[in-house]
C-alpha cells in the first residue's frame, strides 16, 4: 500500500475505542480510538462514482464491476449485488480522514446527538457566543493559520489574492477527494483576522464580499469544466471553526448538513441582506439569526440549553 509520507504510520496506530456514529445515506462511519494514549477520531467515507467522464462511464460498466451476483429479479426489475474494482490513483474506493490528537468538541460533534433550533437575538449573541468564539479562536483554528501561512496545504491552493485585507486563498475543503467534479467542495479562506463569523459583517464590507465572490467565480471557472451557475457559494451560522471562510460546492452535491437550511446562508443573500439594512452601521451584529445546534455541543450544554430551560 502507497501513502503519503508518516500518515500511514499513524493510521496503522489507531486503536478502536467505539463507533460514534454510522450515516447510512452517506456511507460513512465515525470511529474514536486512540493514538499513543491520544484520543483520535478516524472518518471512513465510501467514494462517489465519477461521472463526469463518458469514456470513464463506458470503462465503469465495461470493466470497473469485477463480480457481479443477480440476487433477484421481479417483473422489469432486476437487482445484483456487485464487486467494484479499485485503484488507489484513480479509482479509490474510501476516503480516510484521521483528526488526532482529537479534542473532546471534536468528539462531540461528530459523535450522533439530537439537535436544537437557537433562534439567536443580537442580545443571547454578545452574552452567550461571542465569549464562546473567544474560546475558539488560538489552536483551534490553527489548522487556518497554517492554510494561510503556507505550511500546509500550500501545494493544491486553486487561487490566492495575497492582500492581507482583502485577499483570500481558496483550497480544496478536506471532504472533496479532489477528482470526482459532481462533488467538488472547496472553501475560500480570508486572510483577515478581523471577521469571526457573518455577525461581524456590516455594510462597509460589501464591496469586499462582492469582489471575494467574483474572485472565486472566475477563479473556480477557469480551473474546472464548471459555470457559475452550478456553484453554490454559501458560508454556515454557525461555523465550526470562527475565522471568517465560505464554502464553494458544484450544487450537484449532496453535502448533508453542510448545505442544511439552519446553517447554510449563499453569500449572495447575506450581501443583499446587508444591502437591504438602513444605516451606514447596520451590520448582523444587529439581526437574529436562527440555527441548528447539537445537543452534545458546548454552546448548547453551557450556554443555550440555559436560555431554553426545556
Ligand atoms: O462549518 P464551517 O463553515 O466552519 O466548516 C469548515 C469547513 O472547513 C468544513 O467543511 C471542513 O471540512 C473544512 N476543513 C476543516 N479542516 C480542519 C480543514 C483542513 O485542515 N483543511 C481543509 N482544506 N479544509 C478543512
Amino acid at each position: 500500500m502507497k501513502e503519503k509520507e508518516g500518515s500511514l504510520g499513524l493510521f496503522q496506530q489507531f486503536k478502536f475505542v467505539r463507533v460514534l456514529h454510522h450515516d447510512t445515506r452517506a456511507k460513512s462511519l465515525y470511529l474514536l480510538g486512540t493514538i499513543q494514549s491520544q484520543d483520535a477520531i478516524a472518518i471512513i467515507e465510501k467514494t462517489a462514482f465519477n461521472v463526469q467522464d463518458d469514456l470513464l462511464m463506458n470503462n465503469l460498466v465495461a470493466s470497473s464491476i469485477e463480480d457481479i451476483r443477480m440476487l433477484d429479479k421481479n417483473d422489469v426489475y432486476h437487482w445484483y449485488m456487485a464487486v467494484m474494482k479499485e485503484d488507489l490513483e484513480k479509482l479509490p474506493g474510501a476516503k480516510v480522514s484521521l483528526i488526532w490528537p482529537a479534542t473532546q468538541t471534536h468528539i462531540d460533534k461528530y459523535g450522533k446527538q439530537r439537535h436544537r433550533m437557537i433562534t439567536e437575538t443580537p442580545e443571547m449573541y454578545r452574552s452567550v457566543l461571542a465569549p464562546y468564539i473567544e474560546t475558539m479562536k488560538g489552536d483551534r483554528i490553527q489548522w487556518v493559520y497554517n492554510i494561510l501561512s503556507h505550511k500546509v496545504e500550500a501545494d493544491r491552493i486553486v487561487y490566492e489574492n495575497t492582500d492581507p485585507v482583502n485577499g483570500f486563498i481558496l483550497l480544496p475543503n478536506l471532504k472533496w477527494d479532489r477528482t470526482t467534479m459532481d462533488a467538488l467542495y472547496l472553501i475560500a479562506i480570508v486572510h483577515r483576522r478581523d471577521v469571526a463569523s457573518i455577525r461581524d459583517l456590516s455594510k462597509k464590507h460589501i464591496p469586499w464580499l462582492k469582489s471575494v465572490q467574483r474572485e472565486i467565480v472566475q477563479a473556480v471557472t477557469t480551473t474546472y469544466p464548471l459555470t457559475e451557475t452550478q456553484l453554490r457559494i454559501y458560508v454556515h451560522y454557525l461555523p465550526s471553526y470562527y475565522h471568517f471562510h465560505i464554502h464553494v460546492t458544484n450544487v450537484e452535491h449532496d453535502a448533508g448538513d453542510s448545505t442544511g437550511i439552519g446553517k447554510a446562508i449563499m453569500l449572495t443573500d447575506v450581501i443583499s441582506r446587508l444591502e437591504e439594512m438602513s444605516d451606514e452601521h447596520s451590520g448582523f451584529a444587529k439581526s437574529t439569526l436562527s440555527f441548528f445546534l447539537g445537543e452534545n455541543s458546548e454552546l448548547w450544554k453551557n450556554g443555550y440549553s440555559k436560555i431554553y430551560k426545556d
